[in-house]
């Protein structure tokens, strides 16, 4: 992008965009528990970073892809998807966190009970939400094949696969092979998603496919590693207090394992590594690759 100020502009329209697609899609709080209903759109419309959405429609217009009854539906079910995950990673018996995207979270706001039940209706609405695509003038094959990939890289084989190794590795010190497996699903499974459901949708080839695969898996490694970077660096640095290891959980992290130096370099290598691959793609990558050169800077 040609410099900071466009790609701020153009970040903001496509989170303002993303906003109003995730919107539409939200379920009526009628018809169904009010407290549910009120939990499920407090998590939804709290203010998050959209970028998963983002990242689906960007890899859709790289493949020149044009339905938008296709896509849309998507991009709001992988959103919930993904706040379904933040629900249940911050209750007690996970995280127990008290704060999420700058908010109260689910269960201290309406109680775990109705926390759990958001979680599992956004889990089950996401889906709901992706067969509208069929309302849409794609190809049914092809969006059998989108849903097929969210339903994997979301599951026991992606994102909750790797939730599973993480916790029952919880306070026990592991090796860089396992923490990487535990990356590569927990956070990188549901950026592949988001690329690879974007390309496919929008009729890429197999090879194409694999490259959005592992230009996701790059991009969330990076992505999580400056997530361990910012544990120890967030706030305290800014307040000037000495950097500590993850004393909340006594988790390994990247930082904890190679230290932050290296977590720095490595965030950077994963990061030129996507940058790269997505620029040897036809097609406009431009934001893209602003958009994830951005990430192992950010704040937050
Ligand atoms: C409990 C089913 C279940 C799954 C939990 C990955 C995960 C699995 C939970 C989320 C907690 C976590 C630390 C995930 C790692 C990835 C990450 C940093 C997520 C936060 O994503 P952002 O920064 O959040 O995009 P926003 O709020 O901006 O959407």
């Amino acid at each position: 992008m040609e410099n900071s100020v466009n790609f701020k502009e153009e970040l903001q329209k496509k989170t303002e965009r993303a906003e109003r697609i995730i919107r539409r899609y939200l379920p009526a709080e009628e018809g169904f528990s009010q407290r549910m209903a009120e939990a499920v759109n407090y998590s939804m419309t709290a203010p998050g970073k959209r970028l998963r959405p983002i990242m689906m429609e960007e890899a859709y217009l790289l493949f020149l892809g044009r339905d938008r009854m296709a896509i849309e539906p998507f991009m709001a079910a992988l959103e919930m998807i993904h706040t379904h995950s933040l629900i249940h990673d911050d209750l007690p018996a996970l995280d127990n966190d008290d704060y999420r995207r700058g908010k109260k979270t689910t269960h201290v706001v309406y109680g775990e009970a109705a926390a759990i039940l958001a979680g599992d209706a956004l889990l089950n609405y996401a889906y709901e939400t992706a067969f509208l695509a069929f309302q849409s003038n794609t190809d049914p094959a092809v969006i059998g094949q989108a849903l097929e990939i969210l339903g994997r890289k979301t599951g026991i084989h992606g994102m909750l696969g790797g939730q599973g190794v993480d916790v029952e590795n919880d306070g026990i010190p592991i090796n860089r092979e396992m923490l990487n497996y535990i990356y590569r699903n927990k956070t990188s499974a549901l950026i592949e998603a988001a690329l690879m459901t974007g390309a496919v949708l929008a009729g890429a080839e197999k090879y194409e496919l694999e490259a959005m695969e592992r230009i996701g898996r790059n991009i969330g490694l990076a992505f999580q590693i400056q997530d361990d970077i910012l544990d120890v660096t967030g706030d305290e640095k800014e307040l000037g207090k000495p950097v500590h290891s993850d004393e909340k959980n006594h988790k390994t992290t990247w930082v904890t394992l190679q230290g932050l130096k290296d977590a720095h370099k490595e965030a950077e290598k994963l990061t030129q590594e996507a940058v790269c691959e997505l620029s040897s793609l036809t097609g406009d990558g431009e934001f893209l690759i602003s958009l994830i050169s951005s990430l192992s800077g950010r704040k937050k």
